[in-house]
């Protein structure tokens, strides 16, 4: 049977020649959730909605950028944001394109397809942050159905934001997440590597022991590290040997320092310093609604604040403006990794409140090559 838009492929797209490509690779365009959850978002997500607007209008003359919303949010978003930005009305629970669009995987023939991961915010029924989370799972079926792709629905639990990739073969991911008993429980750690190389079309997987202290993703990987070349990765380091992040950033340097990529390749790593240490005030979590489930909130808590988590677009990188006395720092590191890229900074404290930063809101679509 020929499968349709509703009926996803039953191969996998390594075993059909697809890869999913590396972020700094051309994109086609970018895709984001507005949020309104109130929950996760203060005052009703007014101030959120204010920052996802501002890292869309920062992405869009680089990367055209389509806002998915629900239908009662349809009026603000497009209010809000330049005409240029298409608003298109999607169901979700919360705004996390990262990790509930799908993941686009091409190929050599200048075909795009997409990888539709199981969703189960972020741990399930042991340790996910809300329930329930069934719209969420269904929004990369309509991103696939919405930009005209294939689709594979993956047969385990993943989220974007949990890997990274070279484009040229090798994965990076997390133990602390991947191997999180919310998430995978029936799968060894050499059935889920198996499966990523399926799903992502790589060869090697590296696997960083954990992410971020107090992430509530249990670890995403996207908020520790980001892949900038074939070869280069930008890791958060602090050199507080007091700070619980310094015991968390020395593990992944060890890790980095003695990896070999897919191509064999040394890896050179660049230290980002993280800022703060940052920490939610008591106005701050005031605004934010009761939480029913597992998104508890109080003044004082540390936030997993890191300018890893930023988005490469094609002609910009889009990175958040976290703390003045380190943003300068960032935006430094930043300009020398991406040397023909303008840098962007955005404030992101309000989509760090909510639990993620830049790259955990944005979904790149990838540019297809010309066929070979
Ligand atoms: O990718 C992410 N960082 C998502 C975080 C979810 C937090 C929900 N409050």
């Amino acid at each position: 049977m020929t499968p349709t838009m509703t009926q996803p492929l039953s191969s996998t797209p390594r075993a059909d020649g697809f890869r999913m490509p590396g972020e700094f690779e051309p994109h086609a365009g970018c895709w984001m959730m507005w949020p309104e959850r109130p929950d996760n978002w203060r005052l009703d997500a007014g101030p959120a909605q204010e920052a996802f607007a501002a890292v869309a209008e920062a992405i869009h003359p680089s990367d055209p950028v389509t806002m998915a919303v629900s239908p009662a949010q349809f009026s603000n978003a497009r209010a809000r944001l330049s005409p240029g930005i298409r608003v298109v009305e999607i169901a979700s629970d919360d705004a996390w394109m990262r990790d509930i669009g799908p993941t686009f995987v091409i190929d050599a023939k200048g075909r795009r397809r997409a990888v539709d991961w199981r969703f189960n915010a972020w741990g399930g029924d042991f340790n996910g942050l809300y329930t329930p989370w069934d719209r969420d799972d269904a929004v990369a079926a309509r991103v696939a159905e919405l930009e005209g792709v294939e689709r594979y629905r993956a047969p385990f639990v993943l989220e974007g934001g949990a890997i990274h990739v070279d484009g040229e073969g090798t994965a990076f991911t997390t133990e602390e997440c991947l191997l999180s008993p919310g998430r995978n429980p029936g799968l060894s750690k050499a059935e889920i590597e198996y499966l990523l190389k399926d799903y992502l079309g790589v060869e090697t997987v590296i696997w960083i022991p954990r992410g971020v202290h107090e992430d509530e993703t249990t670890g995403h990987v996207d908020n520790l590290l980001h892949v900038c070349a074939p070869g280069l990765v930008a890791l958060t380091w602090t050199e507080d040997r007091d700070d619980p992040q310094y015991e968390r950033s020395a593990e992944a340097l060890a890790v980095l320092e003695t990896a070999r990529d897919a191509k064999g390749r040394r890896l050179e790593i660049v230290r980002l310093p993280a800022p703060g240490p940052l920490y939610m005030s008591a106005s701050e979590a005031a605004g934010i609604a009761a939480a029913t489930t597992g998104m508890a909130r109080g003044g004082g808590q540390r936030l997993a604040a890191s300018y890893a988590n930023f988005y490469i677009g094609t002609g910009r990188v889009v990175f958040p403006l976290l703390d003045p006395a380190t943003d300068g720092v960032a935006r430094h590191i930043l300009q020398d990794l991406f040397p023909t890229r303008e840098i962007v900074g955005v404030p992101g404290r309000e989509i760090l409140l909510g639990g993620g930063n830049i790259h955990c809101i944005t979904q790149q679509v990838p540019a297809t090559p010309a066929p070979a």
